[in-house]
């Protein structure tokens, strides 16, 4: 059960920011649309919404997942991996700091995004990609422990992010694509596939009542309905430019 989110309005210079992507230039009116019709789709699951507003400084900071990592009892502030964005924690410290009394911190040379972290009830899985290393891997797994939870770390072969390619959905359900299909990591879950085509889709969140997802993917908005889900579906295409994706846009605990 989530209870509160921390998403940012991104900034006129998100046009400026990271991708990989060659889906073109966003628009910015379409993108603050997209960002709201999302802060509904939030509000619509039950949770309060602090709502940070842009901060043009740093053109990525709307992907707030990136700078934190939340449970029930404490924040950890990570250490982003790209140098572009490794400030944004400057400007999320103090907010979450009005939630928690319990912060840790990830610290150089470690590097760590959030989005390479995913939480499945006491198991967490950490990737290792090109923004989080394995320093930073290591000092998450140790919080984590010492604070009673499992983590696994897991060295990424091709998604960008960890949860680029897998979402927990709760009910002891993985959704998985791409190199996750078959890792013997998440073995012990019930496994929603997601095929090559949609593999975009694979990034979702659940967020208490409702799963949100992307839209334009039928077979896994179907998928998700045979497993008993409620799914809200979002128009993700400017975010999805800038290699984004909907668990990037929010932290939620
Ligand atoms: C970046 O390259 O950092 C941003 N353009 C996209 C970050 C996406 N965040 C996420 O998957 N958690």
């Amino acid at each position: 059960m989530f209870n509160n989110v921390v998403v940012k309005t991104p900034g006129k210079s998100y046009l400026n920011g990271l991708t990989t992507s060659d889906l073109g230039t966003p628009d910015y009116d379409v993108l603050l649309a997209q960002h709201e019709a999302y802060v509904k789709a939030l509000e619509k699951c039950g949770v309060t919404v602090t709502h940070l507003p842009a901060s043009e400084e740093f053109p990525d900071s709307t992907f707030v997942e990136d700078t934190a990592v939340l449970t029930p009892d404490f924040a950890v502030i990570s250490n982003p991996g790209a140098d572009s964005r490794n400030r944004e924690i400057e400007e999320m410290e103090p907010v979450l700091k009005k939630f928690y009394d319990k912060m840790f911190y990830i610290e150089a040379p470690g590097t760590l995004d959030g989005g390479d972290v995913l939480q499945a009830e006491d198991c967490f899985y950490i990737g290792i990609s090109d923004r989080t290393n394995e320093e930073g891997a290591r000092q998450l797994k140790k919080i984590l422990e010492a604070e009673g939870y499992e983590a696994t770390i897991i060295p990424l072969k091709e998604f960008f992010h960890l949860k680029t390619g897998i979402a927990y959905v709760g009910e002891n359900r993985m959704v998985v694509a791409g190199e996750f299909i078959n890792h013997p990591a998440f073995d012990s879950y019930e496994k929603i596939i997601i095929g090559k085509e949609d593999e975009y889709s694979a990034n979702m969140i659940r967020v208490n009542d409702y799963v949100i997802i992307p839209k334009g993917y039928e077979e896994t908005k179907r998928k998700l309905t045979e497993a008993g889900y409620e799914t809200i579906e979002l128009d993700m295409s400017e975010v999805r430019k800038h290699d984004g994706g909907l668990s990037c846009l929010s932290l939620r605990f």
